[in-house]
């Protein structure tokens, strides 16, 4: 069974999967259950039973499940079309108490993975209907127990047309609270070794080599522990930066894009977020020298930095996701000492190809202690994109408080919060940004760590970023520009839930937009090509639902990521030469925060008439 599609993770664990049908003029073709897809997708189970149902229309049966000998199920519809239910019995877990409900049906073949914990029931909407699952362990009739389909808390909304047609111990089932839930969690089984290897090994993110579990859910904030629920979804998204193989099989990995606010301090933050490993590794193919003015705005940031470490005896400069090395290899080329930490095999290579001294590895605490230890304490930390895509943001501060030399600087750049919600920048939400900061939770979040904002400004740099500049508490004077910059972001309301609510209108009202353009082009036969396949074109794509029908095609200059099909949606990508070939009068701006660069590289697409479809902070044709 070749996954092309996780549709849903409404429930903590369970999958809605679309599987890949082939269809010729003899009908279709289905793989129905594949081992080593479904380990690839955390699923470790042994399947030992298999059942089969008929039942007619209005038939509800369940809801059921297992107090021993719990039962994981696979199920899909044959024939007809059923309203599946599914209601999380695990305590332990954070959808506790929580149901979904998905239809299935023999057209849209979908199949749904109800791990065990669960109980799963199923409401008829076709004249019948037949059924089929597999189970992960044997029918126990001692052990069976049902809940009341109708029961008040839960508040399943069944598409009811009639009273359903139950069987006597349905009807009579206990209510949710009174029922016997589980209270220990259960063990997933370990991965087996034999089923985990793909056929053909390949590093990076082929959806069978991800272990498990590959999404971590935070109910509580990353840093202060508050609560933390979603204001809104973007709905399953592909991992931003995995291009994918066109000769590969197209399945892939997704996580639920759905980001939060702590109310307590104010941070920004992610609800699901993908492992590191699978975001950062050796396809990581974000290079930051690839445009011309990050180059010299990093050539820029490197002079300011030397400038202040002038007449210290021999400094050192430590970077925190050096990347390509664009900003460390002026150092370098100065011959002062420096160390780049780069996770990422493909992006810290090329640093090295520029003479700078990288370290392959995740940033903290553990890591800070082994640099200070081998080659001592950093006049300079600095971070550019990074500190916001690191979840265990706490090690990190705390890391570089121990690097940090007592009188030491640490600054980092950001994209701001305050412009991604003034200019409904919502395609900066995507796997690598966990954190969105403002300027009081970076204070927050650093004062924890002794260390102290001491000035903030503006950069123009990825549609709006802010350069933050910490020390310890108390050793520089505070610069009026962080009192502003705090009033500037009372004043936006970045602490009013109702500004998330009025930004999620907004991203709805742009995706609209922007699909409505794309659908209207098509039909009146104008090709649209793309420009930049960037990180956020992912959530832009995926979350308007554009593909390869209204984007033909996307322009890139980053040759990892020509001759690929963009995640999730699978435009190609080619190199920016088909562009300039294409005489087409239409081009979806994806890299909008390099548009100067761009528009100038492309004078000539102008010239002949050429327009650009801009979406931020509204769609536009200009
Ligand atoms: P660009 C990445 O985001 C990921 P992305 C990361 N998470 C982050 O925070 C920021 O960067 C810093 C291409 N291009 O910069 C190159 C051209 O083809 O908007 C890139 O693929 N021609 C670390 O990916 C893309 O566009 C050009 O002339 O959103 C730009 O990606 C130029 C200038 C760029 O970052
Ligand atoms: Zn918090």
């Amino acid at each position: 069974m070749t996954v092309v599609q996780i549709i849903h993770r409404s429930l903590q664990d369970l999958l809605l999967m679309k599987p890949q049908v082939f269809h010729d003029s003899r009908g279709f073709f289905f793989e129905t259950y594949n081992e080593r897809e479904l380990a690839g997708l955390g699923i470790h189970y042994r399947f030992v039973q298999d059942n089969y149902s008929r039942s007619r229309k209005n038939v509800l049966r369940g809801l059921h499940y297992q107090i021993r000998q719990p039962q994981g199920k696979l199920v899909r519809v044959v024939s007809g079309e059923v309203f599946d239910v599914a209601v999380d019995l695990r305590r332990s877990s954070p959808t506790f108490g929580k149901w979904t409900g998905h239809t299935l049906s023999a057209e849209n073949k979908h199949v749904l993975w109800v791990p065990p914990g669960f109980a799963h029931g199923f409401l008829v909407l076709s004249e019948w209907a037949e059924f089929e699952y597999k189970a992960t362990d044997f029918y126990a009739p001692e052990h069976e127990r049902t809940i009341l389909w109708n029961d008040a808390d839960l508040a399943i909304e069944w598409p009811l047309s009639a009273p359903p047609e139950l069987s006597e111990k349905d009807a009579r089932g206990p209510a949710f609270r009174e029922a016997e839930v589980y209270s220990e969690p259960l063990l997933a089984p370990r991965p087996v070794a034999a089923v985990l290897d793909p056929p053909v090994q390949r590093s990076g993110s082929s959806p069978s080599s991800i272990p498990s579990p590959a999404v971590t859910t935070a109910t509580r904030c990353r840093v202060c522990e508050h609560p933390i629920e979603p204001f809104m979804s973007f709905g399953q998204q592909p991992i931003a930066q995995v291009v994918v193989n066109p000769e590969e099989s197209r399945a892939h990995f997704t996580y639920e894009l759905k980001p939060a606010l702590c109310a307590s301090c104010g941070l920004f933050q992610l609800v699901d977020v993908p492992r590191p490993e699978i975001l950062f590794n050796d396809t990581y193919p974000f290079f930051t020298g690839t445009s011309q003015l990050m180059t010299s705005h990093f050539r820029g940031w490197a002079e300011e930095l030397l400038a202040r470490v002038r007449g210290v005896r021999d400094p050192f400069i430590v970077e925190i996701g050096s990347n390509d090395g664009t900003l460390l290899s002026a150092v370098a080329e100065r011959r002062v000492r420096h160390l780049g930490i780069e996770p990422a095999k493909s992006v810290a290579e090329a640093a090295r190809q520029k003479g700078v001294t990288t370290l392959e590895a995740f940033f903290g605490q553990e890591t800070a202690q082994r640099i200070r230890r081998e080659q001592g304490p950093a006049d300079i930390i600095v971070a550019a994109n990074v500190i916001a895509h690191i979840s265990s943001v706490a090690d990190v501060a705390a890391g570089i408080a121990t690097l940090l030399k007592d009188d030491g600087v640490f600054t980092f750049e950001a994209v701001s919060l305050a412009d991604v919600i003034r200019n409904t920048e919502f395609d900066q939400l995507y796997d690598e940004h966990v954190f969105t900061f403002s300027v009081r939770a970076v204070c927050n979040l650093f004062q924890r760590v002794g260390l102290e904002l001491v000035d903030v400004t503006r950069e123009a740099t990825h549609g709006g970023s802010l350069r933050y500049v910490l020390t310890r508490q108390g050793r520089l004077p505070v610069a009026d520009t962080v009192a502003a910059a705090l009033e500037e972001e009372r004043h936006l309301g970045l602490e009013d839930a109702k500004t998330y609510q009025a930004f999620a209108q907004r991203c709805a009202e742009i995706r609209d937009g922007l699909r409505e353009l794309l659908e209207k082009l098509h039909k009146q036969g104008h090709p649209v090509i793309g420009y930049g396949a960037t990180a956020k074109s992912t959530t832009v794509l995926n979350y308007c639902g554009v593909d390869s029908r209204l984007v033909e095609f996307i322009a890139d200059n980053t040759p990892m990521k020509q001759g690929k099909l963009t995640p999730g949606s699978h435009i190609p990508i080619r190199p920016p030469q088909a562009f300039a070939e294409r005489n087409h009068e239409y081009t979806l701006l994806l890299a909008w925060n390099h548009r100067a660069e761009i528009e100038r590289k492309e004078a000539a697409y102008r010239q002949r008439g050429g327009k650009w479809i801009l979406y931020i902070p509204t769609v536009a044709v200009v």
